[in-house]
């Protein structure tokens, strides 16, 4: 899931039409294979790691402590860790074993267990119109999941509409048209400013009288305040549900994986106040510690779902945990 490819500049956010990129040949979402194409991360845990395993053959005192200290740097945060440290020296205790490999694997297995422990996979669509809403701060990501995530369900033969929800700004409901257009796919919008609820609701609608199989909704990441924010993302999902009990059947919440910790608090509001059902971690690719996800799938319980690994249309993988795990742990 994740490629050997050196992190390059982003391009600047909300392209206006003229600013948009250049129509290329759109290419079919990647086929993922479990630890496809790691990823080579300078000062990434894995050298870390190496380094400490390496300096002797049997673990430590010590060795534990320095692994302590790798994983919080990783972004792992603190409690995650501590926990994890723990539990992957009582593995090593009850299995007899000491030699430094054998740390490796029962830290591996403990990172797996947390991370599958959220449930994982639950990516079914149920009966049609699927409604999915996606949530996050500003520039985390969402507009672009939805793109990547419209492009992967057309791909397995099913048909989208676009809803745009985030009319905070005008930019914001121009990028959903241009990827619209990109992917010959309908977007559903009304000019800015209006309410994103009568947005949603023509939406569903529109997917009930077409007999379409997904909506995919974006929000806007930011207003006046997180308040209205979170009363605003409600309303979307009581607009939804009126219309179509059971729906929305997935809440998505983008996670920038680059802001560690600091992200980690926000998606605690969200996870709370709009329901979150699933989690697509961004901006792996650009990421030096990786580590966050952990923290995110011990804090919030939540599965994360997909894997963010660049700004392409094809850029989004299945979240495999063990592909992570050895991408975290060897990179
Ligand atoms: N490298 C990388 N960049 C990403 C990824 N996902 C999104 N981006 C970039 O992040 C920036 C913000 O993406 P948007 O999709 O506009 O984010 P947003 O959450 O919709 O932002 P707002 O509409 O402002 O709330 C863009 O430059 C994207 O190309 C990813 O997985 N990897
Ligand atoms: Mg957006």
């Amino acid at each position: 899931m994740f490629r050997r490819r050196p992190a390059e500049p982003a391009p600047p956010r909300d392209p206006e039409p003229t600013a948009a990129p250049p129509q290329t040949t759109l290419r079919r979402p990647r086929r993922e294979s479990a630890g496809l194409g790691l990823r080579a991360r300078p000062g990434g845990l894995g050298a870390r790691l190496r380094a400490i395993l390496g300096t002797s053959a049997l673990a430590t005192d010590a060795t534990w402590d320095e692994l302590e200290e790798a994983l919080v740097a990783a972004d792992m945060g603190a409690v995650t860790t501590l926990e994890l440290i723990d539990a992957a020296r009582d593995r090593l205790r009850r299995s007899g074993g000491r030699a430094v490999e054998d740390v490796r694997a029962a830290l591996s297995t403990e990172l797996q267990l947390r991370l599958e422990r959220a449930g994982s996979g639950g990516w079914e669509l149920g009966p049609p119109p699927a409604v999915i809403l996606v949530v996050g701060v500003n520039g985390s990501g969402k507009t672009t999941t939805i793109a990547k995530l419209a492009a992967r369900l057309r791909a397995e033969g099913r048909s989208v509409i676009l809803a745009a929800g985030d009319t905070f700004r005008a930019a914001a409901i121009e990028q959903l048209r241009i990827w619209g257009e990109r992917l010959s796919m309908a977007v559903v919008a009304q000019r800015a400013g209006a309410d994103p609820g009568a947005v949603a609701f023509d939406a569903v609608a529109a997917a009930e009288s077409r007999g379409v199989d997904a909506v995919l909704i974006d929000t806007a990441g930011r207003l006046h305040n997180k308040v209205q924010l979170m009363a605003e993302l409600a309303k979307i999902r009581r607009v939804v549900q009126r219309r179509l009990p059971g729906q929305p059947r997935h809440v998505l919440l983008v996670l920038d994986a680059t802001t560690g910790q600091n992200g980690l608090v926000q998606a605690e509001a969200f996870s709370r106040e709009a329901g979150v059902t699933g989690i697509v971690l961004t901006k792996l690719d650009g990421s030096a510690k990786g580590g966050v996800a952990v923290a995110i799938v011990e804090r919030l319980g939540v599965p994360i779902l997909f894997a963010g690994v660049g700004e392409e249309i094809e850029d989004l993988a299945p979240f495999d945990p063990a592909a992570y795990v050895e991408w975290l742990l060897t990179e």
